[in-house]
This record gives structure tokens, C-alpha cells and sequence, in this order.
């Protein structure tokens, strides 16, 4: 109605005001001993002052600026984990900015560059601080496992146990972001695809670089939803079909999980930027190819401890829960499937081990508007 009033001025007006009376137009006029150029300079200064209002609530290359509000954060679908339930209201009192994509190769062999950085990947494991992390008396690991390298997903054959993650992921030495697969993988022809194999802090170590944070896990969902409350996916409600040879929404898994990847969104691993569809708020695989790190740590009853209560602007637990030390991932990945994880949808979440990386994991970096 708003727009309609705006295009249509003179419907709504009464027949006997349509014109301006001048006692009304002198009002918006300059007095009229104004010289010209007195009239030049006020121009300029009211295009200087909007060019500057443009330009502090303009994003950066790169980044979208998303606003402040209340959403529902959480779950309400028939398929939701319990860790995403109970769905509530969450209000975020500022705006922020959230890149427009996964932070890419080609981004993430920049910092590298310049500051000689070495993932947690690349280093060789610190026994005391992995045994740290298990029960008093647990064995060590194999002698091979204490080699740099990550998780990578390798495709089983034959069926298997689907509670057995053991089947898929293998510790590959040498696997690290330069290697996705580990030795001889490489990242020729992959300059636009999402980096992977990151550990926590060497998600936050990109991002403080490139003078960016972490997302908190509700920034993150926010911005996933694109402003739209209650919807199943990113892209809306229909549901991804198998059968479908164009017009797929994400990079996800198509066929059987984990033994048949039929790709018939294109990609079999991680797909370039961009390639699919963004969301309202222009952001780009909110949904699939690469699991994103968040500033949150995981607990899965966190939304339990929220229910009925004001929640403004959450960070999350104070501390990790257990040995685990698990931080919020978002997002799902390439390896997504229905039959098995849906969690590419916007209110599921992950708890992973901050201190490790894996072959469809990486992270997308926010900004705070001051
Ligand atoms: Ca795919
Ligand atoms: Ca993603």
C-alpha cells in the first residue's frame, strides 16, 4: 500500500490540496536573498552527507550487511535433532556483516602468504594434550595417527553400520587444506572452492586476520533464514528430489549415503562458490558443501536451558561441556543426505572437535557494524 501511495500520489490526495500553496512551497525553499553559489554549496554538502551515510551502512566487497531482529531460532520440523528443539525467539539488537560465501583457497593461501601460518593439520599431534582429552588410562594412539594430517572421507564399499563413523572417516597423514584428500591431492583447480580441513582456531586465526570473528551460532542462523521465519530449507520448502537433474538448490549427496554418490547436483566433493543459488539476503551455500565454524561452544541442550526466557544477542555456553570441547558447526556439507543427516537445513547444528579438521568442513567469517 505503501509503494502504491508512493507511485500514485495524487489518488490519495484530496482534489483541494493538489496544489501547493505558497506559503507551503517557500517552506521548502531556499530564502531568496540565497546566492547562486550559496546554492551550489549546500547541494554538494547535502551530496557529500548522503554519499556518507551510503557509505557507512554499505557493505564491503564481499560481505552483506544483515539486520537486526527477532527470528525463531531452533526447529519445528518433524525431522529436527533434539538438539535443535525447542524452537524460541532470539533477538539480535545490532546489525552485523556475514561474507557473502565460505572463505575460499584462494582466501585462505593469502593470509598464509603473509604471515607463514601453519594449520593445526600441518602439525605434528602433541601427545600430552591429545591424551589430555580422553579418560584417565585410555591407550595411546597408533604411532601413525601422531603424523600431521585429517579426517577425510573415503567412500566404504559394501553396506555398512550407519552408527559406525569409523567406516567413512580415516586418518590420513599429510591430508591438510593443500592436500583435501591428502597425498598426492591438490588444490589445482580449486582456487574458488571452500577450504577445508580447518580446526577452530585456525578458522578464527583467518578471520582475525582478515579483521573479521567468528559468526555466534545465532548470527549464523539468522542469516541463514534470510529474514523468512519457519521455512524447512534455505531456498523454501520443497524438498530435494534425487531424481532431479537440474535445478538443485545446495551441494549435497545424492543416492545412497555412504556408498553411491550419484552427483547429480554436479559435484561429488566440494563445489566452487557461488555455484548454486543464494539466499535473500545474498549469501551463498548456506546450505551444503562445507560445514562452518561458529564462535559458539556446543552444547545439545542448550535450547532446553533458553525455553521461556528472553534471549538477546546469545554467545552460547560460558565454557565446553566435557573432555570433548566441542564447537558449533552450521550448515551441513557435501556428504548431506535425507536418508541419513539433514542437516543442511537452517535450524540444525553439530557439535566438532575444536581441535581438528575434516574434508567437508571450513568456515565464512562476520564483522561487527559499529
Ligand atoms: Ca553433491
Ligand atoms: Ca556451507
Amino acid at each position: 500500500m505503501a509503494q502504491f501511495f508512493w507511485q500514485n500520489p495524487k489518488s490519495r490526495q484530496n482534489p483541494k490540496s493538489r496544489t501547493l500553496t505558497p506559503k507551503t512551497a517557500s517552506h521548502h525553499a531556499l530564502p531568496a536573498h540565497y546566492s547562486d553559489s550559496q546554492r551550489c554549496w549546500r547541494a554538494w554538502a547535502m551530496l557529500f552527507f548522503l554519499f556518507v551515510c551510503t557509505t557507512l551502512h554499505a557493505a564491503p566487497p564481499g560481505m552483506r550487511l544483515i539486520p537486526a531482529g527477532e527470528f525463531q531460532m531452533g526447529s519445528t520440523d518433524a525431522r529436527a535433532w533434539p538438539e535443535e528443539i525447542p524452537a524460541h525467539t532470539v533477538r539480535l539488537s545490532r546489525p552485523y556483516l556475514l561474507d557473502e560465501t565460505e572463505v575460499t583457497n584462494a582466501q585462505f593461501a593469502r593470509f598464509v602468504q603473509a604471515t607463514g601460518y601453519k594449520t593445526v593439520a600441518e602439525r605434528r599431534v602433541n601427545l600430552k594434550e591429545l591424551m589430555a582429552q580422553f579418560p584417565p588410562g585410555s591407550p595411546p594412539p597408533p604411532v601413525h595417527m601422531l603424523q600431521p594430517g585429517s579426517l577425510v572421507f573415503v567412500m566404504p564399499f559394501g553396506a555398512v553400520d550407519l552408527r559406525d563413523l569409523s567406516r567413512w572417516w580415516k586418518w590420513t597423514p599429510g591430508a591438510s587444506w593443500r592436500a583435501p584428500e591428502g597425498p598426492p591431492s591438490s588444490l589445482k583447480g580449486r582456487s574458488t572452492h571452500p577450504v577445508v580441513h580447518l580446526a577452530w582456531e585456525d578458522a578464527q586465526a583467518f578471520c582475525r586476520w582478515a579483521g573479521k570473528r567468528l559468526p555466534t551460532e545465532a548470527e549464523w542462523e539468522r542469516a541463514a533464514r534470510g529474514g523468512v521465519d519457519g521455512l524447512t530449507y534455505v531456498w523454501g520448502s520443497d524438498k530435494p528430489n534425487d531424481a532431479a537433474r537440474s535445478g538443485w538448490f545446495a551441494n549435497i549427496w545424492q543416492g545412497v549415503f555412504p556408498t553411491r554418490n550419484l552427483a547429480t547436483d554436479g559435484y561429488e566433493r566440494t563445489a566452487p562458490v557461488r555455484s548454486f543459488q543464494p539466499n535473500p539476503y545474498g549469501l551463498y551455500d548456506m546450505a551444503g558443501n562445507v560445514w562452518e565454524w561458529t564462535a559458539d561452544w556446543f552444547d545439545a541442550q542448550a535450547y532446553l536451558a533458553r525455553a521461556g526466557q528472553p534471549v538477546i544477542d546469545p554467545t552460547g555456553p560460558a565454557r565446553p561441556l566435557n573432555r570433548a570441547v566441542q564447537r558449533v558447526q552450521r550448515g551441513g556439507s557435501f556428504l548431506c543426505h535425507d536418508s541419513y543427516c539433514t542437516r543442511y537445513r537452517p535450524g540444525a547444528r553439530q557439535g566438532a572437535a575444536a581441535d581438528s579438521g575434516t574434508s567437508h568442513a571450513g568456515v565464512r567469517c562476520a564483522r561487527s557494524v559499529e
